[in-house]
């Protein structure tokens, strides 16, 4: 139908579709969502107003979308065991906003890892609102082994009393322990908040420590590792579960989006099964194979590898920056960011560093055999980044090994 409609965006599509396919795609925070989750993505529910909670909403015909909400959240309970679960926030960044406005006034502070450590942009980032309506200080990795530090993270805490700390990262490769933030934010009496978006579906597997019994709230975009669609949930005390709710809505947003909440519901669904919990194995175990194998070939990791489903190389003993190196990449069929590396000297638009992730690559089906063949490019990239010759005949190779894959959401 879209075909005869509008054939310029049907025909976008179906190149990024092509693109989608044909290449490795190694961001750490993208994955190929299923047919089902696709389904309910792109359903009617587009077509309704939902303002408000079920059973409580400003406008008449919820019956099916309060069904929908309810299971949404129930399954969210569920998996993660969470005591309240609010699935309506739009996405990762108005999710944190939404447990600030809940908790903080305007100006009291927030302690968050800084960005170019790892962190995010909504954990206190300078040009974010969040340091904007709000006070931020922020906390580094160690120098020396670009770990958290977590007495240095207490001194901070004691020394600059913020009201909320936050635990998580976008571009930390290791394990973060949500039990010691616990501890450091009872000492000094703070609220505690978790932000696993990166790693919710580690998590629901149960392959990383959970920080639901420790965090006052937790929150989780739901198309990472999660491998849901593009949308947010908060997971939070029940002593909290009114600010929460009265923050994402009518605080910070208007109508849910229905699509996305009954795709999260289908997405938490096929989350809830051991065929998840092997994929989710799966994850680590090819990024670790890929660690391996890029240490072989002399990439610089930063902390030497990897507990979880990416990994940050700082480029700068292959003598290239980051953005020459995320740009040869994709020549070469193979998608990745370019990223900074903790105490980055360069600038955060052509830092140190790429970030490359598995969870994409997971979902297609490839293996540690597929792992050493990555890492056997990615050093052949590296190596002729201006040979457009060689990075033509690895794209080549790339779409030939990704054509083995049926990409999901097809089908
Ligand atoms: N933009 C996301 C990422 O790529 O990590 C974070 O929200």
């Amino acid at each position: 139908m879209l075909k005869a409609t509008d054939r310029k965006i049907y025909d976008l599509i179906k190149k990024e579709q092509k693109r989608q396919a044909e290449s490795i795609r190694l961001i750490p925070s993208e994955n190929y969502v299923s047919k089902s989750v696709l389904e309910a993505t792109g359903s009617i529910l587009t077509n309704k107003y939902s303002e408000g909670y079920s059973r409580k909403r400003y406008y008449e015909g919820q019956e099916y979308i309060d069904q929908i909400e309810e299971e949404a959240v129930a399954r969210a309970k569920k998996l993660f065991r969470a005591d309240h679960v609010n699935v309506q926030p739009y996405s990762g960044s108005p999710a944190n906003l939404a447990v600030y406005f809940a908790l903080l006034k305007p100006s009291e502070k927030i302690m968050g890892m800084s960005l170019p450590h790892g962190g995010h942009l909504t954990h206190g980032w300078k040009v974010s609102a969040t340091a904007k309506f709000f006070n931020a200080v922020q906390y580094a990795v160690d120098k020396k082994t670009n770990l958290l530090d977590y007495d240095e993270i207490l001194e901070i805490a004691k020394r600059e009393k913020p009201q909320i700390i936050v635990a998580g990262a976008t571009a930390y490769p290791r394990k973060i322990d949500f039990k010691k933030f616990k501890e450091i934010a009872d000492e000094v009496g703070a609220y505690f908040l978790a932000d696993i978006a990166h790693i919710s579906g580690l998590v629901a597997a149960g392959l990383h420590q959970s920080p639901v019994p420790y965090a006052d709230v937790v929150t989780t975009t739901t198309h990472k590792s999660l491998r849901g669609p593009r949308g947010a949930m908060i997971m939070c005390k029940e002593k909290h579960a009114k600010l929460i709710d009265k923050a994402v809505f009518p605080g910070l947003q208007g109508g849910p989006h229905d699509n996305t909440t009954a795709a999260i519901a289908v997405a938490l669904k096929e989350a809830d099964t051991s065929k998840f919990k092997n994929y989710a194995k799966q994850i680590i175990k090819n990024a670790q194979a890929l660690a391996k194998e890029l240490l072989n070939y002399n990439f610089d990791l930063v902390t030497g590898g990897t507990d979880n489903h990416l990994i940050l190389i700082d480029m700068t003993n292959k003598n290239l920056s980051g953005k020459q190196m995320s740009s040869a990449l994709i020549k070469a069929g193979i998608e990745c960011n370019a990223n900074t590396v903790p105490y980055d000297k360069r600038s955060p638009f052509d830092p140190s560093g790429i970030r490359i992730g598995t969870p994409a690559i997971t979902t297609l089906g490839m293996k540690e055999k597929e792992m050493k063949q990555i890492a056997f490019w990615m050093n052949e990239v590296s190596e002729n980044v201006n040979n457009e010759r060689v990075l033509k005949r690895i794209k080549n190779e790339v779409k030939k090994l990704c054509g083995k894959y049926e990409m999901p959401g097809l089908k």
